[in-house]
């Protein structure tokens, strides 16, 4: 029986270094998501779940947004799908004996890998003040207490409720309802520690904050540019439209600190060349930039377009707001200074625009090494420049394309899971349901931990994710949630968040997307929205993880109920019963929805109007897409010290660790690493093997430290370091955020290396807590 989840915790996080591999997928991906699928489920039941992902009757991968094509393989997912999916699909339980056998000082002494790997949440626990265990409660009784809670408030602002990306679009309309119903904006979600930046940056200069492409678009691209990415790992199934696009004389421009695997070379499981042969390589150019390089970059790029006349001006001159002020700036490009800022030569930049020069169509796609930074808005608009330069925006082959992450990050925010929600949409609310919703912008998630810290929100209310580990500034953010009187999570499994309490703390488990919905009008589906903006049904065919399970819907309805009162405006009862009932309110208040329930119910769903792609018509403030010419910005850092980045390893999903491997980069059986260029090591007398303490140096004199990390030897830029999330969480400063997005900047901490003060045998390793602690 493979079921059984580890009694202890990994006796040492002891990592084994080889070389980076120079390939993705290939074999060992389909050998390592069976042998996940089956620790976790078992071999029948595996068999039974894969081939139902990402089927037009199935249910949506739990994994990445990244879209499905038209014609989908039996196999329609990834190795990291098929991770993503086993963890959900888990046979193990953890049931109110569990909690009585583990108290939370016990389990908050546990690695986050640990928590995660003792399986699917069986019942509603609470945890009275002052007690150490949670103990199960009727669902009624969960709920009053959460209202209790929420009514002592001296206002509706002193509560927060916070999303992560994996809600469906049913639950995140109906979240966002129950929190403006009941009276506040404090809608933090992941995409403020994520595509905020994107976001903020689009709305401005293309009046929507989300990309212009669709994945036909990318398929018939001459040039794709991925900046920040790393799809290998975090969008396997990017790989296959990247490949598809080369088989169709597309180049791939990668730009990257570090050279990963999976931009390198594909080997595609789901072709017999793919499988057996040498696999297609993607990239044609590898542009290894410093951290935070891009603006300089991009801006560098505008001015050899500019100055080579690669440009479409008839676009410029009829679509365009701005060009004069940019054209300016982008001239007076300093060559010397976009050296310093990109560690890149001339030469190499001149290499990209000969690329951009030979090539009628072009697509930019990036994540989170782009979106991170403290200067990350100025530097998304800068690919927008150069676009728009182009005339790169609204035609086929061509346009922006921010990566999501979370596989319904985007449709969250399109039903109104936004601290700052834009006026017509709350028009659109109070028309539909007769309440007047707060007006003024609520909380984000670097707000809302300064407003716990500070006593001024005392209710945290998460629909799903692992907040504390999450978030930036552990032992800050641990500290802020401390102080909460009431802590409450809507969860599937485990995690660090539930062993960090409020004075109460209640656990609400859910059904996932594997399980089967069945409410009182019968089996009930919800729906999802692509990183393209395409919307579609998802379905689970599992029996739910245990009978006591609500639906995330159903959570919603019925603490609404238990908050405002049987006889409210709002019909949450029927909503529970009904999820078609909640699609036609959907379908009423949000643009491009008409029809809602009719159109999702065609196989593959729909695609939601985006006027820039659809139209060249640009809804920003001068009615133009708008060219814009910040000053260029760039790290810096002082001598002696680092710019390390926060990454993803090959085997996590954000803070659920399924392993400690990194197969593409060579490291296994650990994650506290970090990866240094040679000299860089050297220069602090450290060689590969030795360990070293990471200090982050903040501006107002504070520093933090992540205890005993191996140093790894490494092909990145000099002075650029990289580790992993959430062990080096801890390093970043609440403080230190992009500026307009407030998006931790978590590409971008200062550091030094310290002599190592642990002996790095002080697991748990993988835990997104300090060591030690
Ligand atoms: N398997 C798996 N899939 C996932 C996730 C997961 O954890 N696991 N997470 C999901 C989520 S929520 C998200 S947001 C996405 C994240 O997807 P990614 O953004 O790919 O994730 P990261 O590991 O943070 O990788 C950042 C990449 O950007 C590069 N980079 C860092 N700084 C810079 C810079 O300054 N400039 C440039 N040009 N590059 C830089 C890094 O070297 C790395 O390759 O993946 C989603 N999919
Ligand atoms: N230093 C650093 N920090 C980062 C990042 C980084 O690159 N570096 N990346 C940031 C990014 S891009 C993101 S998106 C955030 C991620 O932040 P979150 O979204 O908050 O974190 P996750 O780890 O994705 O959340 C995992 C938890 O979600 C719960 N869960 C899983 N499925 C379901 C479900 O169907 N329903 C419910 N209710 N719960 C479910 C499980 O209990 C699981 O433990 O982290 C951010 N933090
Ligand atoms: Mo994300």
């Amino acid at each position: 029986m493979a079921k059984k989840a580890p009694a202890a915790d990994p006796v040492q996080d002891a990592p084994r270094v080889g070389a980076p591999k120079h390939a993705a997928a290939g074999i060992p991906a389909v050998v390592q998501s069976m042998k996940i699928a089956e620790a976790q489920m078992g071999a029948a039941r595996s068999a039974r779940t894969l081939l139902k992902v990402n089927q037009k009757q199935g249910f949506d991968c739990p994994g990445c947004a990244w879209p499905e094509g038209d014609h989908r393989h039996t196999f329609e997912f990834c190795e990291n799908g098929a991770k993503a999916v086993a963890e959900e699909a888990t046979l193990r339980r953890v049931t109110p004996d569990f909690f009585a056998a583990h108290p939370v000082s016990d389990l908050a002494r546990r690695s986050g890998y640990w928590l995660g790997q003792q399986g699917r949440i069986t019942q509603p626990v609470y945890l009275p003040e002052g007690s150490d265990t949670y103990e199960a409660i009727p669902w009624e009784r969960a709920f009053a207490i959460i209202a209790e809670e929420l009514t002592a408030l001296d206002s509706p602002d002193e509560a927060v409720f916070y999303t992560s990306g994996r809600t469906s679009n049913e639950a995140a309309f109906l979240l966002q309802l129950f929190a403006r119903a009941f009276g506040t904006n404090n809608l933090p979600d992941c995409s403020n520690m994520c595509h905020e930046s994107s976001g903020s940056a689009l709305t401005e200069t293309i009046g929507i904050g989300k990309g212009s492409v669709l994945l036909d678009d990318l398929h018939q691209a001459e040039l794709i540019i991925v900046a920040g990415q790393n799809p290998g790992t975090n969008h396997p199934r990017m790989l296959t439209a990247l490949e598809k696009a080369k088989h169709g004389g597309a180049r791939i421009v990668t730009v990257n600190p570090l050279p990963e695997a999976g931009t390198e070379r594909f080997k595609n499981p789901q072709t017999a060349t793919g499988l057996a042969g040498g696999g297609t390589p993607l990239s044609d150019l590898h542009l290894p930039i410093r951290l935070g390089g891009d603006q300089a970059l991009f801006r560098a790029l505008g001015r050899l377009m500019l100055e080579n006349g690669t440009v479409d001006q008839e676009f410029i001159d009829t679509h365009t707001h701005g060009f004069a002020a940019y054209e300016a700036a982008a001239r007076a490009t300093d060559w010397a200074e976009t050296e310093r800022a990109t560690g890149l030569t001339r030469a190499q930049i001149e290499e990209l625009h000969r690329y951009v020069q030979g090539a009628d169509s072009i697509v930019v796609c990036w994540a989170m090494g782009l979106t991170q930074h403290k200067h990350s808005v100025p530097t998304i608009r800068e690919i927008v420049n150069v676009l728009l330069l182009g005339g790169n925006i609204g035609r086929p082959g061509a346009g922006v394309c921010p990566v999501r992450g979370h596989s319904n990050v985007q449709g969250d925010r399109t039903m109104g899971i936004f601290e700052r929600p834009a006026p017509a949409f709350l028009d659109a609310l109070e028309k539909e349901f007769g309440f007047a919703p707060p007006r003024h912008h609520g909380y984000d998630v670097v707000r809302a931990i300064r407003a716990l810290r500070d006593g001024t929100a005392k209710v945290f209310f998460a629909m799903g994710g692992n907040f504390v580990a999450a978030s930036p500034d552990t032992d800050v953010t641990e500290a802020a949630m401390r102080k909460a009187r009431l802590t409450v999570h809507v969860s599937t499994k485990l995690n660090r968040s539930h062993t960090v309490t409020g004075a109460r703390a209640l656990i609400l488990p859910t059904l996932g997307r594997t399980d089967k919905d069945r409410q009182a009008a019968g089996p009930q589906f919800v729906t999802v929205e692509d990183s393209m903006g395409m919307v579609h049904a998802s379905r689970g065919n599992l029996t739910p993880a245990s009978p006591h399970l609500l639906s995330e819907p159903a959570i919603v309805c019925r603490l609404a109920t238990a908050v405002l009162g049987p006889d409210h405006t709002v019909p949450w009862a029927d909503f529970e019963q009904d999820y078609d009932l909640i699609r036609d309110r959907i379908a009423a208040v949000v643009p491009g929805f008409d029809d809602f329930n009719t159109r999702v119910r065609h196989p593959g769903g729909f695609t939601l109007p985006h006027a820039p792609r659809d139209s060249r018509t640009f809804p920003t403030a001068t009615g133009k897409a708008n060219f814009t010419a910040a000053p260029v910005e760039y790290p810096h850092v002082p001598d002696g010290r680092l710019l390390l980045q926060t990454l993803r390893s090959h085997d996590q999903y954000n803070t659920t660790i399924y392993g400690l491997d990194d197969r593409y980069r060579g490291i296994k059986g650990g994650r506290r690493v970090v990866l240094l260029h040679p000299d860089d090591a050297a220069a602090a007398g450290l060689s590969d093997g030795d360990l070293t303490d990471l200090v982050s140096e903040w501006t107002d004199g504070t520093e933090r430290r992540a205890e005993g990390f191996r140093v790894v030897h490494y092909p990145t830029p000099r002075g650029c370091a990289a580790a992993y999330y959430p062990e080096t969480n801890v390093l970043v400063p609440l403080d230190h955020t992009a500026d307009t997005s407030n998006t931790p900047a978590s590409k971008s901490v200062v550091i030094r290396l310290d002599p190592a003060t642990g002996t790095g045998a002080h697991t748990p390793s993988t835990a997104g807590h300090p060591a030690g602690e």
